[in-house]
């Protein structure tokens, strides 16, 4: 963000204000809208980036008026500083203005040395280029020169990619990318279908990345008429080909697989979405699927242990892929209450990542980020009944984690439903409709995500199982302040520090990995805090487990026996001094935890404590059975449990002493559906969805047309 270091003119401001509402109406309008100061902000930003992508001629018409007025400073400072300090042998990514065409003698200089074009934007009369630091001062002399300055990054350069950390584990050079990208992982999105045809899933080849489309639906197509199935992929996977990158994927190189579940209205059955699961069991070599996408989720009625979907999931997760899913969007009422216990199917299923949506307000800095409203709470509130006929339900902690899902620009599928019945939804950044944008809201944006960033985690290190990619990325999330367990799990999603965790986890275990044997490749442990946007924040440094959490270093220095295929990490375990036993119900769902320990020495579990809050370990307990019950020792001064109580109206929770418990916590079961899977957008209350929670709008950044290939 250090083009907001700039100060322009009053006029270069003028100029830069009629540019936008000339090309840019969406983006002011976002301007006059702003409520709030840092909204104002944000959207000045906005004019600023847009500044940057539309008006670049107006830019140079303002440095080359300024030079003959007798202004030599032909570049930036900062970039004469950077190029002066650095050896011969450095280079530098500069932005070059022509007011000219090149001349020969410029061509010659560039070509002597080598000089990389990384891009082009014919209509600015601009190039992007490396070139070494040392001829940084003859070429600013060359009179078709106006401008030399760095090639900084701005707002408009991927706002999801950068708030993830996603922009952290790689870089560019044109085409050339050093890092991580997704780059020969096959990504399964069981969704509303793809609209393929959308430059957002192209490769640097110009080769579609969709590589596979079957429709399970009956309609007899695999292109997406809804409209939800082609944002959700472009999340995972968007190439950021168009508006200059503002709207990269997250894992931009990656192989999607289009397994059509829900119909032209965005509904589906539970029979089709198990003939997807069930191609993925059968074809995941083929294509080398090593994660699913299940943006969709009906109410969680059955146990995990017995409903069909979970079940499906788990065999999947055990044989070696990462099933991530939408947690829902009913973490509020009609009356716009917090409510708790309402994670949907399957996202109940302990094996899934299950992830909520954040809100980023809008900017890439995450020191301002918190769990939507919508977003679903845990625990989980599916349940079995014995023969005895007593009903024992599930209550897993979940979500996982949280990651950024409200207002979320990606591809818009041509004449799409969902954008047809809601105008608003439009981004128009190109009248082409396979460059368009649209916005959505939801833990359907959240998911894809944290698929996009499993993908990532398994090119870093091919070798993580589904469990460890849950650990790692659990382990490094940032915990949001003022937001407990069952809101955000372990926190946001970090992809930096997740990759970073992946790179250095060992490869060479062979076949046995003995329990406390070495994880790592190194003695040194990971700094555990990230930086991104130049905020900083310290990692979760735990990972859920079932009902508890657990914390230390031990989870990233030694081999835990649930990181294994075929064990349950947030499995309904029981945790006694420090060490997890088997309650009979985990060896029945094939945990191969027998020794009664989970946890080797070092890890220290919360003693007694079913939740801790969002801060972990800082506060105290939140919630507690016996602490909530009998003590009245509450969490930040009874702030959170003031909170619960609001949210629990009937007062179950004061009088059972515990919010996981048979009482009712929330409205169980209202939502059933018989047989019938609805995808979160659909099913929720267009209120929470369509418009989202109320916060700054995401820099709409018009198309130039012009392909961008780097990311
Ligand atoms: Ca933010």
């Amino acid at each position: 963000m250090e083009t907001t270091n700039s100060t322009p003119t009053p006029r270069l401001i003028h100029r830069a204000q009629l540019a936008v509402s000339l090309s840019g109406i969406m983006a002011l309008d976002a301007f006059r809208r702003a409520k709030i100061k840092r909204f104002h902000m944000v959207a000045w930003l906005t004019c600023l980036s847009l500044l940057l992508s539309l008006s670049g001629g107006i830019m140079v018409g303002e440095r080359a008026k300024a030079q003959s007025l007798g202004n030599p400073a032909k570049a930036s400072s900062d970039l004469l500083n950077k190029a002066h300090s650095l050896s011969n042998t450095d280079t530098v990514k500069v932005i070059v203005q022509l007011r000219a065409p090149m001349s020969s003698s410029l061509n010659s200089l560039l070509n002597s040395n080598g000089v990389h074009v990384r891009k082009t934007f014919q209509t600015l009369g601009a190039h992007a280029v490396e070139l070494p630091a040392s001829i940084v001062d003859t070429l600013a002399a060359f009179d078709e020169v106006s401008y030399v300055s760095f090639d900084r990054p701005t707002q408009s350069m991927g706002h999801l990619s950068a708030t993830t950390g996603a922009d952290a584990v790689r870089t560019t050079t044109g085409i050339n990318v050093t890092g991580v990208d997704g780059t020969g992982i096959g990504i399964a999105v069981l969704d509303s279908g793809v609209y393929t045809s959308h430059t957002d899933f192209l490769d640097k080849s110009n080769q579609v990345r969709v590589v596979y489309s079957q429709d399970f639906t009956g309609e007899n197509r695999t292109d997406d008429p809804y409209g939800h199935g082609t944002h959700v992929a472009a999340i995972v996977a968007g190439s950021g080909r168009v508006s200059n990158a503002g709207y990269l994927g997250i894992a931009p190189n990656a192989n999607l697989l289009n397994l059509r579940v829900l119909n032209s209205q965005g509904t589906g059955t539970v029979s089709s979405t198990l003939a997807a699961l069930d191609w993925v069991a059968a074809n995941k070599a083929t294509y080398n699927i090593r994660v699913v996408n299940m943006s969709l989720g009906t109410a969680a009625i059955d146990s995990y242990k017995n409903d069909p979907i979970c079940l499906a999931v788990r065999r999947l997760v055990n044989s070696g892929v990462v099933v991530v899913v939408a947690a829902g969007n009913n973490g509020k009422n009609a009356a716009g209450q917090k409510v708790y216990g309402q994670i949907h199917c399957p996202g109940n299923e302990p094996s899934a990542i299950t992830v909520g949506a954040a809100n980023t307000f809008g900017t890439d800095a995450r020191n301002d980020d918190g769990v939507a409203t919508y977003s679903s709470r845990g625990p989980t509130r599916s349940s079995w009944t014995d023969a005895a006929g007593v009903q024992h339900y599930d209550h897993l902690m979940k979500p996982d984690l949280v990651a950024p899902g409200n207002k979320i620009i990606e591809a818009k599928a041509i004449n799409n439903l969902l954008v047809t019945q809601n105008p608003q939804l439009a981004a128009n950044v190109s009248p082409v409709a396979t460059r368009d944008q649209m916005v959505l809201n939801g833990t359907s944006m959240a998911s894809p995500v944290v698929a996009g960033a499993a993908a990532l985690l398994l090119q870093a290190n091919p070798t993580l199982t589904p469990n460890m990619v849950k650990v790692i990325l659990e382990y490094t999330a940032q915990p949001l302040a003022g937001f407990n367990m069952l809101e955000q799990g372990a926190g946001e999603v970090n992809i930096e520090g997740a990759v970073r965790l992946a790179r250095l986890v060992r490869t060479n275990f062979g076949t046995t990995k003995p329990v406390g044997a070495a994880l790592l490749n190194t003695v040194v442990l990971p700094v555990p805090q990230t930086t991104l946007a130049g905020s900083t924040f310290t990692w979760s440094q735990g990972i859920l487990l079932g009902q508890h959490w657990a914390k230390g270093t031990s989870l990233i220095t030694k081999y835990q026996p649930v990181y294994a295929l075929g064990t349950i990490v947030s499995d309904g375990t029981i945790v006694t001094d420090g060490a997890i036993v088997s309650d009979g119900a985990i060896v029945s769902d094939g945990v191969t935890v027998t020794d009664g320990t989970i946890v080797t020495d070092g890890v220290i579990m919360t003693d007694g404590t079913i939740v801790t809050d969002g801060v972990i370990a800082t506060d105290g307990t939140i919630v507690s059975d016996k602490i909530l019950l009998s003590s009245g020792i509450t969490m930040s001064d009874g702030v959170l449990l003031l909170r619960l109580a609001t949210i629990v109206s009937d007062g179950t929770i004061v009088t059972d002493g515990t919010i996981v418990t048979d009482g009712v916590i929330a409205t169980d079961g209202t939502i059933a559906s018989d047989g019938t899977i609805v995808s979160d957008l659909y099913l929720q209350a267009q209120a929470a969805t369509i418009d989202g929670d109320p916060t700054t709008v995401l820099p709409v950044v018009v198309d130039t047309g012009i392909d961008c290939l780097s990311y």
